[in-house]
């Protein structure tokens, strides 16, 4: 059945694009938090979170992680993702360690894939030890599928080591990649008829493929990431000014589509996310 709202995912920083390049990315924790709340405000339910250190260079520092965690759930009601993809060239204890920030959610890609001129490496061995600490640590993955062969290796996680954290299984299409599928509607098409029954999914066009992949998504009864880690162009020659646009164009598309963003409340309950709240004494 098709879902009658849109989980809207933001995915504002990533770990490719320099401050200088793009000048509205937001690098420090600060600006992510702001770029947040902002982004919850315009429609989006869940952030997808990459961190910088005082250089802003891509970082993985544990403690930073949780003092991010700390501060967006502080600042926002949406789902914590936090990326364990890093940057290429995070080592994999680094990127497995990630989950001890204790995420709501955290990304687990589904295979090694050229990645422009690098290689995004995720061999079976890492996302097996990865997929098995997001069920012990209670972490709701989100399976990135960069390539149809990453929707098998999905099935094969699946198949060898059950059911995700909390049962749903969900996914999003990573699209447009120089090295990955390409961002169409063919391909989209062909990655969700290999999904397994049951399984929610987002898509994401980088670059140029952000709006034909967003309208595809949405007519196949897909959910929406958008943000600049994947996008820094609004329209042609037109650079993003902000995170927040970029979710209220998707918003303005799901309400057009009959289809309005979710609520972070609606989000956390169709992905099955655990309740972190502290237990309050009285
Ligand atoms: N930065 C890319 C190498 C993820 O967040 O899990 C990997 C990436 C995927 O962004
Ligand atoms: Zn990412």
């Amino acid at each position: 059945m098709s879902p009658t709202s849109t989980l809207i995912t933001v995915a504002p920083t990533g770990a490719e694009t320099a401050k200088d390049e793009a000048p509205a990315l937001p690098v420090t924790l600060d600006e992510l938090v702001s770029t947040a709340r902002a982004c919850e405000a315009a429609g989006a339910a869940l952030v997808h979170v990459h961190i910088r250190d005082d250089g802003a260079q891509p970082t993985l520092d544990l403690g930073r992680l949780r003092d991010t965690v700390a501060a967006l759930r502080e600042a926002t009601t949406m789902v914590v993702q936090l990326s364990t993809g890093g940057a290429v060239t995070d080592p994999f204890e680094h990127r497995l360690r990630v989950l001890d920030a204790e995420p709501d959610s955290c990304s687990l890609t589904c295979g090694t894939v050229n990645f422009g001129d690098a290689v995004f490496a995720n061999p079976w061995p890492f996302m097996a030890e990865l997929y098995q600490r997001t069920q012990a640590q209670e972490v709701v993955p989100e399976f990135e599928l960069f390539d149809l062969g990453h929707v098998a290796s999905m099935h094969r996680l699946l198949d060898t080591y059950g059911a995700p954290y909390g049962g749903q299984v969900h996914a999003d299409l990573v699209m447009g990649v120089p090295g990955g599928m390409p961002g169409t509607a063919a391909a989209l098409v062909a990655a969700v008829q290999a999904l397994p029954a049951g399984c929610s999914w987002s898509a994401t066009g980088i670059g140029r493929t952000s709006l034909p992949v967003a309208l595809a998504a949405l007519s196949a009864g897909g959910h929406l990431r958008v943000g600049m880690e994947d996008t820094l162009t609004f329209a042609r020659g037109r650079p993003v000014t902000g995170n927040e646009e970029l979710v209220a164009r998707a918003a303005e598309l799901a309400r057009l589509a009959q289809r309005p963003p979710m609520s972070t409340g609606d989000a956390r309950t169709m992905l099955r996310i655990k309740d972190r709240t502290p237990a309050r004494s009285t």
